[in-house]
């Protein structure tokens, strides 16, 4: 694999809320690509160098010049020193490539880490710390009989992108099904879904509850008991687990029938002075009547004549046609995402954070062919655990997703885009820009 540091995932970055980072990210790679790249998307054409990386910060409130462009990528031998201010609420954040054309390869190849934000007001709520607090990198890969990393390929050898890759092996932080050992007592899990495309629908077995805490962008309101969690490509949650009620059993992590981690519980007693308060961090929702703009962006699909996927777009337009999308820097505008696909897409946008409002479903075959936009169903409210700050959101398809941004940090030039990175790499990214107040 190719990693951070040495290791898949990469080293975790242990941060305060204030304490600024400074990053050399040296690209020391292989000149050439163990994964099959494909020239004909936009970025990753035959006059590039095959093995290109840039670096980015998700979910960072960060400098545009420090936040990875897509097309900002060196090759090996070069480095780029990035500023992380670390100006945000404690969450777990995750950085990975962000090579144009070639982002999917380069993750799946495993450049990914994770990044930790803490701050006062979290140490005062005395979760479950040290070495009961876990972080859990969840991704699949597909292995040669050998051992060595496979990716998915078209029939087509000249184009080779395929519209997802899900592979047979589940790893959780790189592990095949691994096991912790853990005391009766409750643990903070940190849960990262650094999959390609997979989509995760979380359990524990036996029943065992587990409460929710926070979400892509840090604590939620109050804690949320979550039978299932929903956990698309890019999101993160955070989690408690009370493993007292299950002395000396086996527990499970499950994704439906998948099985990614066991829980070795101990038999005998512990102490557990970590607290589960009932009110974690305020999350004002804010009001709709505060967003200066609304803007509809469509995500859409390209079939070729036999119905196979040519790739996705937002707003029916490419990567390099000119920046439609500019907010004014600390304006709050509304996004809503008209999904005309058969998909469900993690919509993710750089530097901000967001509130999801609402889903709606829509007659897309009406849309498509009148653009009138008329509504089959009421406009339902985001789960509990979706009431927090996100920066990455699900939009179903046939389904109008609504959500309301502060552009808050910084004015520059950022992107949004899907976070399969299939999709991502092949077209559905769009640059904005936000423009000074
Ligand atoms: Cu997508």
């Amino acid at each position: 694999m190719w990693s951070y540091g040495g290791s898949v995932p990469g080293l975790t970055f242990e941060t305060r809320n204030g304490q600024g980072v400074l990053v050399e990210w040296v690209n020391e790679l292989p000149s050439s690509h163990f994964l099959p790249i494909d020239h004909s998307l936009h970025g990753a054409e035959k006059d590039k160098p095959e093995v290109r990386g840039v670096v980015h910060l998700h979910g960072g409130k960060t400098p545009p010049e420090s936040d990875g462009y897509p097309e900002d990528w060196y090759v090996s031998g070069h480095s780029r020193t990035y500023y992380y201010p670390n100006r945000q609420d404690p969450a777990l954040l995750w950085y990975h490539d962000h090579a144009m054309g070639i982002n999917r390869l380069n993750i799946y190849a495993g450049l990914l880490g994770l990044w930790v934000i803490r701050d006062s007001v979290e140490d005062a709520l005395h979760l479950p710390q040290g070495k009961y607090e876990i972080p859990l990198v969840l991704m699949d890969r597909d292995l040669r009989p050998d051992g060595q990393l496979s990716y998915p390929v078209s029939a087509d050898p000249d184009r080779p992108w395929v519209p997802e890759a899900f592979g047979e092996a589940h790893l959780v932080n790189g592990k095949l099904f691994p096991y912790l050992d853990v005391e009766p007592r409750k643990y903070r899990f940190r849960i990262l879904n650094g999959a390609n495309g997979r989509f995760y629908w979380l359990s524990i077995s036996e029943g065992a509850e587990m409460v929710q805490i926070g979400s892509d962008q840090g604590l939620l309101q109050a804690p949320v008991a979550v039978k299932h969690l929903h956990l698309a490509p890019g999101e993160r949650a955070d989690l408690i687990v009370d493993f007292a009620p299950h002395r000396g059993q086996q527990l499970t992590l499950q994704s439906e029938a998948l099985e990614l981690v066991q829980f070795r519980v101990a038999a005998t007693p512990t102490p557990d002075p970590s607290l589960l308060p009932a009110t974690l961090r305020p999350v004002p929702r804010i009001p709709e009547s505060r967003a200066v703009k609304t803007r509809r962006l469509t995500l859409d699909e390209q079939m070729n004549m036999v119905a196979e996927s040519m790739g996705m777009l937002l707003n029916k337009t490419p990567w390099h046609m000119p920046i439609t999308e500019k907010p004014v820097l600390n304006s709050t505008e509304i996004w809503e995402f008209v999904n005309l696909t058969d998909d469900v897409h993690p919509i993710h946008l750089h530097l901000v954070r967001f509130q999801v409002l609402d889903r709606r479903r829509f007659d897309a075959f009406e849309f498509m062919t009148t653009g009138n936009l008329r509504y089959v169903g009421p406009p339902l409210a985001p789960d509990a655990n979706e009431l927090g700050w996100k920066d990455t959101v699900r939009v179903n398809p046939k389904t109008v997703t609504r959500i309301i941004v502060p552009f808050a940090g910084f004015a520059g030039r950022y992107v949004w885009h899907c976070h399969i990175l299939e999709h991502e790499d092949n077209e559905m990214m769009r640059p904005y820009e936000i423009l000074p107040a």
